[in-house]
């Protein structure tokens, strides 16, 4: 397994916390690279999250894990997005500590509201997390950040429903042909790519506009898989020939317009 002595990690004063105020609690899932696990951190009155690497991680693994707690430094803070809380890089595995999403990630929509038997779900929830996502985009940008795998994947959501942009500093790493063709637990990323980005690897704030209308659409439909039953391998001819999905049934005109607005097939 990797370790962060193996690497000699710096201890930067601003962000180190020591390992002894770090308790872990549940785990809360896996990535690509690393697991993530519930924790209190005596001292800070937040519920945190803390990602380490995997038993089985390479160093270049661990490298993946510090350059996204570099990221999350560099990007500073924002309501919509998970902010980095600190980090034990010193005698022992590498923690990255974070914000806890209690409502884990948006692919999971339908939980965020009350049961849509009970027609309940009103326009306004639904919108909230749009513009939230929106905000924190939006603040993503202002920092020169360019996000590259925006879906509802990587969106989570707090017990209060305060929606946040998660593993931003991770896509850089996603961003290869290989990995966005694969199919990981039925997410396919390829599905979210602008045009550019499927074709000539191009990757701008405009092309995250564009995945941003796929995961407007993710919203509308609470959760539905984008192009459905549309294969990844068909997706290439018929973005070419300017194939759009419907209006989901749960969106107004005036927001299709929106996520209209977002699909240009011109970047600029
Ligand atoms: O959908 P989930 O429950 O939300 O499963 C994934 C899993 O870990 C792998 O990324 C969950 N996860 C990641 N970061 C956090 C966090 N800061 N708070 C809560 N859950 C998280 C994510």
């Amino acid at each position: 397994m990797a370790n962060s002595s193996e690497l000699e990690l710096p201890t930067d004063p601003k962000w180190e916390i020591s390992r002894t105020r770090v308790k872990l609690g549940n785990p809360l899932g896996e990535g690509c690279f690393g697991q993530v696990f519930r924790a209190e951190v005596t001292g800070i009155n937040m519920d945190g999250a803390v990602k380490i690497l995997k038993n089985d991680a390479s160093n270049q693994d661990l490298l993946v894990l510090v350059s996204l707690m570099e990221m999350m430094k560099i990007i500073g803070k924002h309501e919509n997005i998970i902010n980095l809380l600190g980090a034990c890089t010193q005698g022992g595995p590498l923690y990255v500590l974070m914000e806890y999403a209690a409502k884990g990630c948006g692919h999971k929509w339908p939980t965020l509201t009350p049961p849509l038997a009970e027609q309940q779900l009103t326009c306004k929830d639904v919108v909230s997390c749009a513009y939230q996502v929106a905000q924190g985009m939006d603040y993503l940008a202002s920092q020169k950040y360019i996000h590259r795998v925006l879906a509802a994947k990587n969106v989570l959501v707090t017990e209060d429903n305060v929606i946040k942009i998660a593993d931003f500093g991770l896509a850089h790493y996603l961003c290869n042909i290989e990995y966005c063709s694969r199919t990981t637990n039925g997410w396919l990323p390829v599905k979210w790519m602008a045009p550019e980005s499927l074709f000539d690897q191009v990757y701008t704030h405009q092309s995250d506009v564009w995945s941003f209308r796929v995961l407007l659409w993710e919203i509308f439909t609470l959760g539905g898989s984008p192009y459905p039953g549309i294969p990844p391998e068909d997706l290439h001819k018929l973005l070419q020939e300017g194939y759009q999905m419907d209006k989901p049934a749960n969106c107004t005109h005036d927001l299709y317009v929106i996520m209209w607005q977002c699909w240009h097939a011109v970047p600029s």
